[in-house]
């Protein structure tokens, strides 16, 4: 595969509801996208950092510098026998793991469609289904909490994921785990929490909860080690996972015992797939997360969650959650029993829809090989 062109645009999407996380709220979100051309072949994906380094380091502006300045020039006119082959590429670049997981992404959706297979298919994926849980942001008040919970249980999603800081947890948990005895439960703080809430994260072992989410610094996995000893509940690492390397540290250290794999923070489907197989020969579970990604960045999460070793419902949902009118066709829907069914055609398997995409976008610029 020869990168030909490859084009990156900036679109303004609105959320139907404000997303609350205790590093901030998102409404609008900017929407990176990467439309690249190989061997006559378009392949679409997404760069899912926020609008500010409140997630990780990156953020929308710095992915679209490093894109422009470092990625392309490395990739552009240079043949691929794979997109496997895009992090030697990359070699040379530390961090920006959303930036590059953009290019390499929609180099996997160029490859599929060469070789007639599902995105799925061509990375290893056999089932043809996947699990999907939803994560709920922070609200003003139990009673509307549990009012969102009650409503996506209702949908059918097979597990709960509540946000949680200082001053909005115990209670709201314990008020969703009395009115849903039975429901698989878990809680993300993004990294709200430091070792000296030990006792007070204690206090939520009682809830029965399939895990907590990287409750102490994004960047500490020997912290996250002394937690887990004196949990029960299991920690399940996000934010300190950049690479296998990160998850073999932190399952070697006992410090986690899930682990979150998104596309962008590890920096594509390839490192996904290091880490994917490092876990399922570890037996550690692994589930795929969000980023609030348009249908683009779902697709390729819809892809990657269909590997084994993937058996925990993701927080990959139904685009109607989302968006009022999502850039893909179909939109992402889920079953009455909390399942997306994995497409069947070629690549990334869903219509980009490009009228609608222009529309919404204020940035492109496009590099072409000479
Ligand atoms: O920590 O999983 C997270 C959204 C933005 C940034 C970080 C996170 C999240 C979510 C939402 O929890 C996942 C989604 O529904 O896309
Ligand atoms: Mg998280």
């Amino acid at each position: 595969m020869r990168v030909e062109a490859i084009t990156l645009r900036r679109l303004q999407m609105r959320l139907k509801a404000p997303f609350e996380t205790s590093f901030g709220s998102t409404h609008e979100r900017s929407v990176l996208l990467i439309e690249l051309q190989a061997d006559g072949l378009t392949g679409w994906s997404e760069i899912t950092a926020m609008e500010a380094p409140t997630f990780n380091p990156e953020t929308v502006g710095t992915s679209a510098v490093i894109v422009r300045h470092v990625l392309v020039p490395a990739v552009l006119g240079k043949v691929f026998g794979s997109a496997s082959e895009i992090p030697a590429a990359f070699a040379h670049v530390r961090g920006h793991e959303m930036a590059r997981a953009g290019i390499e992404n929609a180099l996997w959706d160029v490859e599929a469609q060469q070789a007639n297979k599902p995105l799925s298919k061509l990375l290893g994926g056999a089932k043809n289904e996947i699990p999907c849980g939803v994560s709920i942001g922070l609200q003003s008040s139990p009673e509307v909490l549990r009012e969102k919970v009650a409503v996506e249980v209702a949908a059918g999603y097979q597990r709960i994921k509540l946000k949680i800081k200082p001053g909005k947890d115990l209670h709201y948990v314990s008020a969703i785990r009395k009115t849903f005895p039975d429901v698989t439960l878990s809680v993300d703080a993004n990294s709200a929490y430091t070792l000296t809430d030990q006792e007070h994260l204690k206090r939520f072992d009682e809830f029965r909860l399939l895990m907590m989410e990287q409750p102490l610094w994004w960047d500490d996995i020997y912290a996250h080690s002394k937690l887990q000893k004196a949990l029960q509940t299991s920690i399940c690492l996000d934010e300190s996972i950049q690479h296998v390397r990160d998850a073999a540290t932190a399952v070697e250290l006992g410090a986690t015992r899930i682990i979150n794999v998104k596309l962008g923070r590890v920096g594509g489907h390839s490192s996904a797939r290091d880490i994917q197989a490092y876990c399922l020969a570890k037996n550690i579970p692994v589930w795929c997360g969000g980023m609030l990604e348009s249908g683009v960045g779902r697709a390729h999460n819809i892809a990657v969650s269909s590997l084994p070793g993937y058996t925990l419902p993701g927080d990959v949902s139904a685009s109607k959650r989302y968006w009022v009118e999502d850039i893909i066709e179909p939109v992402v829907e889920v079953s009455p029993q909390g399942t997306i069914r994995i497409p069947d055609r070629p690549g990334l398997g869903y219509h980009v829809r490009r009228e609608l995409i222009e529309r919404w976008t204020i940035e492109k610029e496009t590099w072409r090989a000479r």
